[in-house]
């Protein structure tokens, strides 16, 4: 069957605090966006997922909404973001909303109005008696502590991640009435969809202690619950016949078949899941540890949802993860690495999704202090560390490797004040002097070039698009997959090592190679290549 057009979509994230700069305030903003559709054109990508731009007071850089029905004034108006969508559709690409539904801000109005035991509010958030003069119940959040906070009152309010972001009561129909018209505002300006943030975890099932663990101590109280499919089917299917409507859930902590089954066709719930699985094959499952990465790792778990999942929603970076070529690249083989991540992204089955700086091979921050950090999860990681006594030498180390301001430093334009004029608002790495679109764009060879000519590729390419994933081996490193449509196939190698691996290869098809030439009986480190056959 042929393709939908969000599986033939090539989708560019902006976290547009980051991207462009106009008004000089040091603060990306979408008039800057606007300026750059033609490079993001010139690019070949086809869908935008911007990042929260709705009302905040920025305790989570959007995440924590005041209000959704306009942008925030650091970013422009909501003309701005009228225009913007206009712009974009004149280019055929389509735009994507941020939804964060979970919580609201604690400055949102129902949030105020809830404080008032007696307002129809009340409801719209979880409110409960501490026990025994100690929190309702056991749980800890997404950063880390508990997930109560008192009130003026004396209760406690609860909030999966920051306490200034108290989580919606989905048990109230009021509260998905809302999230129905809200949609609909966005949807009558002309987006094409949704990225619904942690949709997975809405719906609280009961407010039981929960058993003892490492993190997220209560998960297993609202984690992918029936009532929440039900929740996310009754958002989708509210618009069927009036909308082609697309959504992506960030769907924590699911595994191939809790993806599968947030995805079935047939039950209209979401069209793409963001699973995190081969996020954390460099990562003992939490912050605290870290592991070196491990190909092989990272391989068996992509192959393993390319197999069981019918349609992948394949990223290697967004704006919560460290840098992609720092992480699983190696930044002594820069643009190898960075390409070779590229030609994997993008021949994997599914729909790909290129974080803003990915296109150029940005890399992590050399961050020197802890104040150098805006990052909220950052900063309460550094603050319980100290509180168990963790050093504060090696606290740092962990958080500079982890940190989600790696993915947040501004965009790398040229090496100059491309960005901004103005003191950025998170520092810019100094290695925008030799990494940075314009000496991409001039280059003969470049990581941007690459991507460019990749997403080309891929592009005109019916099987890399709809062709089957077939596994073929996986060497210490060496990564070898087949896509395959009817008669016609490509073979995918990946070498994701600094070492020389010997393989025969049928040199007479060569497609794709981000070295200058394809030796018969060898990949060459980090050497990425597509052939139009078998191996
Ligand atoms: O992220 C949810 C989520 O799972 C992250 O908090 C994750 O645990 C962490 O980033 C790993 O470092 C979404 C958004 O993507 C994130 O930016 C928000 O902070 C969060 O929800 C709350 O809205
Ligand atoms: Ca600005």
């Amino acid at each position: 069957m042929a393709n939908l057009w969000w599986q033939n979509m090539l989708c560019y994230q902006i976290y547009p605090r980051s991207f462009n700069d106009t008004n000089s305030d040091g603060v990306g903003d979408i008039n800057g966006i606007i300026e750059k559709l033609d490079y993001l054109s010139w690019l070949g990508i086809n869908a935008i997922w911007l990042s929260p731009v709705y009302q905040s007071p920025n305790d989570d850089y959007g995440y924590d909404i005041k209000n959704y029905y306009d942008v925030n004034e650091e970013y422009g108006r909501l003309a701005d973001l009228e225009r913007l969508i206009e712009k974009a559709k004149e280019k055929n690409i389509k735009i994507i909303m941020d939804l964060v539904m979970n919580h609201t801000s604690d400055e949102h109005p129902w949030f105020i109005e809830s404080k008032n035991p007696e307002s129809p509010y009340r409801d719209y958030y979880i409110y409960q008696e501490g026990k025994n003069g100690r929190y309702p119940n056991n749980w800890t959040g997404f950063f880390s502590g508990t997930v109560w906070e008192k009130t003026d009152n004396g209760d406690y309010y609860l909030h999966l991640f920051s306490k200034k972001q108290p989580d919606l009561n989905f048990k109230n129909p009021k509260v998905i009435e809302e999230f129905k018209n809200i949609m609909a505002f966005w949807l009558e300006k002309g987006i094409a969809g949704f990225r619904c943030d942690v949709c997975n975890v809405f719906y609280k099932q009961s407010l039981e202690n929960g058993k003892r663990s490492l993190v997220l101590t209560g998960l297993e109280h609202y984690h992918q619950t029936n009532k929440n499919h039900e929740i996310l089917q009754e958002l989708k299917q509210s618009f069927i016949g009036q909308y082609d409507l697309f959504m992506v859930g960030e769907t924590v902590l699911v595994n191939t078949k809790e993806a599968t089954d947030l995805i079935k066709p047939e039950k209209k719930e979401l069209d793409l899941v963001f699973g995190f699985e081969h996020m954390e094959t460099d990562q003992f499952n939490n912050k605290w540890f870290k592991k070196k990465f491990n190909p092989t790792k990272f391989f068996k778990v992509l192959t393993k949802w390319q197999e069981q999942v019918y349609w992948n929603a394949n990223y290697f970076e967004n704006h919560d993860q460290p840098r992609s070529v720092t992480r699983y690249g190696n930044l002594k083989y820069h643009y190898y690495s960075s390409t070779a991540l590229s030609t994997l992204l993008l021949s994997l089955k599914g729909t790909p999704f290129i974080f803003q700086g990915q296109e150029i091979g940005m890399t992590n921050y050399d961050f020197k202090t802890m104040a150098d950090f805006k990052d909220l999860e950052s900063k309460r990681i550094y603050d319980i560390g100290r509180k168990l006594f963790i050093p504060k030498k090696y606290l740092f180390k962990m958080i500079k490797k982890t940190s989600r301001d790696n993915a947040r430093t501004p965009m790398q334009w040229d090496d100059g004040f491309g960005f901004s004029t103005h003191k950025p608002w998170l520092n810019e790495n100094p290695n925008k002097n030799t990494i940075n679109v314009k000496d991409q764009m001039t280059a003969e060879n470049s990581i941007l070039k690459f991507y460019k000519e990749m997403i080309a590729y891929r592009k005109d390419n019916k099987v890399l698009l709809e062709g089957e994933f077939k596994m073929i081996k996986q060497r210490k490193g060496l990564y070898i997959f087949e896509r395959e449509l009817g008669q016609k196939k490509q073979t995918v190698i990946i070498n994701l090592t600094k070492h020389v691996k010997i393989l025969k290869i049928n040199t007479s098809s060569i497609r794709m190679n981000n070295y200058d030439s394809v030796l018969k009986d060898k990949v060459m480190p980090y050497q990425a290549i597509i052939l139009g056959g078998s191996l």
